[in-house]
């Protein structure tokens, strides 16, 4: 077998670490979760590490290089989205694994220390926050988060504790930036564009920046049947007006995608007129300007709606998070890996974030994509093929045999 199809092999089996159901639902902190951490364990002890799960529950395995040798750190997520695929997220813990069991078989060693880092929640899909391990680690973790709870009122730091974290030793966790040579993932890459480019890998330049606000629109509820409509403030019609409004005008610029993925109405009942509607909207770009600008324009555009048709209009932030570039120095050695392999390195934008997003609080970071068939993914069908990884590990085996980047 060669190691892309070892990889596509171990990714199938920990597909089976899911709740019932289509595709891969694996949340954090969960049995399906422990399920996971356990093949995750027995990959990175085939690779020679040492493993140990921090109080963050990440699950690290250290290769220890020269002595006085900087760290390079490899990672990504073991969560997934409800009903998700198969690599997005634990695939570039995979092939961090494989790539060092590679090395090692072949009787050599990396050029530095090297840890492979398995996240616990990149998603936030439990919880309304995320990124818990990489913000320990890069000391941006706020401790206010521990009290959030999820759907059934069990906070993320009851969970993390009953998992076998600690959330009173996480602030430990918090990384030595000079101890560390930078932090790279390996990530399916969610979109369409090396399929249509025709490559396997790609190199990422940046990572998106997201910001989210809670929208409502207030007017007036009655009865459907009695009130004409010239009389009515029908606030699902102006919500509606404005999302219709948000989609086509993110649609005039190729920086900005725009989503609002769930509503609620009130009183939502078939014969009453909606007196309230509530939705998030989600503002991406790869451009923080551009995505401020936006958004401002967002805000104006739904009070000149609400104003028109005598309703109120309410927009409140509930997260932001910076767009990030992707380290020049990390990222050459990227290309050179990729080039050694005989194709031209393209360079492409994430517009999905990933832990490496948090990590650039930490130390230099850089992405590897990895072609996803018909840029599906948070889907059952997501798919990356062995040879593509076969392509990824020889990039990533280069990566870390070369001098260490930036020793
Ligand atoms: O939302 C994202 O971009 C990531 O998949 N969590
Ligand atoms: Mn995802
Ligand atoms: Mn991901």
């Amino acid at each position: 077998m060669t190691f892309g199809e070892i990889a596509q092999r171990r990714l199938h089996e920990i597909a089976a670490c899911s709740q019932a159901g289509d595709g891969v639902t694996r949340l954090p902190f969960t049995p399906e979760h422990r399920a996971a951490l356990d093949q995750i364990r027995g990959w990175m002890e085939a690779a020679g590490l040492q493993v140990h799960m921090d109080a963050a529950a990440t699950l690290i395995g250290r290769y220890a290089g020269p002595e006085g040798s900087k760290t390079l750190l490899i990672g990504s997520h073991q969560d997934s989205v409800p009903g998700g695929g198969r690599y997005d997220g634990i695939m570039g813990i995979a092939l961090a694994c494989l790539a060092l069991e590679k090395i090692r078989r072949d009787g050599h060693a990396p050029a530095c220390s090297v840890e492979v880092l398995a996240f616990a929640d990149e998603e936030g899909v439990r919880f309304p926050t995320a990124l818990l391990g990489p913000r320990v680690l890069a000391g941006t973790f706020d401790a206010a988060a521990l009290a959030l709870p999820d759907r059934d009122g069990v906070t993320l730091g009851a969970a993390l504790a009953g998992f076998g974290g600690d959330p009173a030793r996480l602030e430990a966790l918090r990384r030595d930036p000079s101890d560390v040579l930078g932090y790279l993932e390996v990530h399916i890459e969610q979109g369409p564009v090396l399929e249509r480019r025709g490559a396997a890998v790609g190199v990422v330049t940046g990572i998106c920046g997201i910001e989210r606000n809670a929208i409502r629109f207030a007017g007036e509820t009655g009865h459907a049947g009695t009130v004409p409509m010239a009389d009515r403030r029908d606030a699902l019609v102006a919500a509606s007006r404005f999302i219709a409004a948000v989609s086509e005008q993110a649609g005039q610029t190729n920086s900005i995608r725009a989503t609002v993925g769930s509503i609620s109405v009130h009183p939502d009942a078939v014969n009453a007129i909606p007196d309230r509607a509530d939705f998030p909207l989600e503002v991406r770009s790869v451009s923080d300007q551009a995505r401020q600008g936006f958004t401002e324009e967002m805000r104006a555009l739904g009070n000149r709606i609400a104003g028109d048709a005598g309703l109120s209009f309410e927009m409140t932030r509930t997260y932001v998070q910076p767009a990030v570039s992707c380290d020049p120095e990390l990222s050459a050695a990227l290309v050179a890996a990729v080039e050694q392999g005989g194709a031209a390195a393209v360079t492409l934008p994430s517009g999905a974030t990933h832990d490496a997003s948090a990590m650039s609080d930490l130390c230099p970071i850089a992405m590897l994509f990895l072609r996803c068939r018909g840029g599906l993914s948070h889907h059952p069908d997501e798919y990356a093929s062995a040879a593509d990884m076969g392509a990824a590990l020889d990039a990533l085996v280069h990566v870390l045999m070369s001098s260490g980047p930036g020793q």
